[in-house]
């Protein structure tokens, strides 16, 4: 019996999901599929997933694909599940093409294609929206600034200041407003970064 593995969070499951799951089913006779928990998904940086793993679990389990899920909570599990299991072949989807090829050491490693134009990220930017304006004196905001645009769902609005170097706002030139009632009209939370001695002035 010819045994397959894959992992994933499938976090709002879709069909670019489903057609991994299906075509991994397809490479043998048995699929194990490892649902990653919440705290490992934040370890590797995923941090705006949706649904609890319970809920997970139950959309992979609803695919019928799957004859067995199993959890995946640490880094290496990989390899120690594949051991333990007795794997013949780890399948993923080609957006992690030459991540895993350390695991051919166990097992087949098959790379699988990935289903274009759609994505969790974008299920969960159509289901979530804030604006975010930033009022800042400080220079150091510029990691705040970048940040922004990893978060799901969260868009930069607009930028006030008065001191802050205009150099390293460059990048952000279409977002400067001058008018603080502009930042408040155009977001939905505001991110202070002034020092101390000034933030209640600024807040109120
Ligand atoms: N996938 C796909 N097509 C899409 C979206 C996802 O084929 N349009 C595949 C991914 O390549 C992955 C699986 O579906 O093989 C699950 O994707 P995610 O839920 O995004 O999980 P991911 O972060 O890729 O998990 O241990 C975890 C795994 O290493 C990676």
């Amino acid at each position: 019996m010819k045994k397959v593995i894959t992992y994933g969070t499938f976090d709002l499951l879709h069909q670019g999901h489903i057609n991994l799951l299906k075509r991994a089913k397809e490479l043998g006779d048995y699929l194990i599929v490892g649902v990653t928990t919440r705290n490992f998904d934040i370890e590797r940086g995923k941090i705006s997933v949706k649904q609890s793993l319970m809920e997970r679990i139950t959309a992979v389990q609803n695919t019928g694909l799957a004859d067995e899920i199993i959890i995946e909570e640490y880094s290496g599990q990989k390899i120690d599940d594949i051991k333990k299991m007795n794997i013949d072949i780890f399948a993923i989807g080609s957006d992690w093409k030459g991540k895993f090829d350390y695991l051919k050491e166990f097992c087949q490693v098959v790379y699988l294609e990935r289903t274009k134009g759609i994505s969790s990220t974008q299920l969960r930017e159509n289901n979530s929206h804030l604006t975010i304006g930033v009022m800042t004196e400080s220079n150091v905001t510029q990691k705040v600034l970048e940040e922004i645009n990893y978060v799901d769902g969260l868009k930069l609005s607009a930028i006030y200041t008065k001191n802050c170097s205009k150099q390293y706002l460059h990048k952000y030139k279409d977002y400067l407003v001058d008018d603080i009632e502009l930042i408040k009209n155009k977001s939905n939370l505001i991110y202070i970064d002034i020092a101390p001695q000034d933030k209640y002035n600024f807040i109120k």
